[in-house]
């Protein structure tokens, strides 16, 4: 696996330094490194079994306890990680924009426990749960829930206050990424296979509207081809290089 050259970076760094309206659009690869699982990479199976198939509202009516099996064991594995150099880096870079806005589509936290602000998380959060049947919601932050979490109000089933298969994504944190992705000169992509819509239709946004696309992957995706900077290389180490490029610079 080739990493980014330098003089990749050095142009990637040029374009965000000309830059005033940045939005960073990230998946489960900025997270790899904390040692969280991605979804569709070779550790990506759960007990046998891909995300796509445990995280439908058909998968937990037909099965709550397995899904809430797969839910508490990646509680499990997150309560213990930290965020990592890529979490870091795009915290750093919130600040020296007059306008960005971090879109992500990991439920995992770590961009928040990084000190990221200005972000969105159009999956949801994994740490918070939500009554199937009532308006009761709650944020159980670094806690392994019961194996039938049931609602204290009303004693139907909480869920993961996340966005499953075929569910919609949250309207006010769709309507303000879609607003960024039409609204910023430079789109930083990091960390996602591009698969899922319609967080990847982002991107396809942002060209429409002129934005420099810039890609952070290990290895080339399906919006690489969309991609005017694709700098191959793990997240961790290229968003610092990045960064301390931006800073070269100045
Ligand atoms: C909706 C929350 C409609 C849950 C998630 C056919 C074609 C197109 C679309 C569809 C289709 N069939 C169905 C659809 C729609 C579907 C979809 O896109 N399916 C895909 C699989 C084809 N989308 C939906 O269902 C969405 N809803 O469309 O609603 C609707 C309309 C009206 C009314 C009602 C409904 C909902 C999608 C949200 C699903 N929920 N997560 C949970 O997490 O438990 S998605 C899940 O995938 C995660 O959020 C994850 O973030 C997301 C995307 O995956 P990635 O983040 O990209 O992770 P992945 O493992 O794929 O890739 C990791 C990448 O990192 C790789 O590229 C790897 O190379 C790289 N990497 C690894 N290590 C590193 C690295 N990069 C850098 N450094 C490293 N160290
Ligand atoms: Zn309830």
């Amino acid at each position: 696996m080739s990493t980014a050259s330098d003089e990749m970076i050095a142009r990637a760094a040029a374009a965000l330094r000309r830059c005033r309206n940045l939005c960073v659009l990230t998946g489960a690869g900025v997270s790899a490194e904390s040692g969280v699982p991605t979804f569709r990479g070779p550790d990506g199976f759960w007990q046998g079994r891909r995300a796509e198939d445990l995280a439908t509202p058909e998968g937990f009516r037909r099965d709550p306890r397995g899904v809430w099996a797969f839910y508490n064991w990646r509680r499990s594995v997150l309560k213990d990680v930290k965020p990592n150099a890529a979490h870091e880096a795009i915290a750093q870079l919130e600040g020296r924009f007059p306008a960005f806005l971090l879109v992500t589509q990991n439920v995992d936290n770590l961009h928040r426990l990084a000190g990221s602000r200005r972000m969105v998380e159009i999956h949801g959060n994994i740490w918070r749960v939500r009554c199937t049947a009532c308006a009761y919601r709650e944020d159980a932050f670094g806690r392994v829930l019961a194996d039938e979490p049931r609602c204290p109000g009303c004693g139907a089933w909480l869920r993961p206050d996340v966005v499953w298969f075929g569910e919609m994504l949250p309207v006010e944190a769709l309507r303000r990424a879609e607003e960024a992705a039409q609204a910023c000169e430079v789109m930083l992509v990091a960390g996602t296979s591009g698969v899922v819509y319609p967080a990847a239709g982002l991107v396809h946004v942002a060209r429409a509207h002129g934005a420099t696309v810039i890609e952070v992957n290990i290895e080339r995706t399906e919006l690489s081809a969309f991609a005017d900077i694709t700098l191959i290389g793990k997240a961790g180490e290229v968003l610092p290089a990045l960064v301390r490029a931006m800073d070269a610079g100045e």
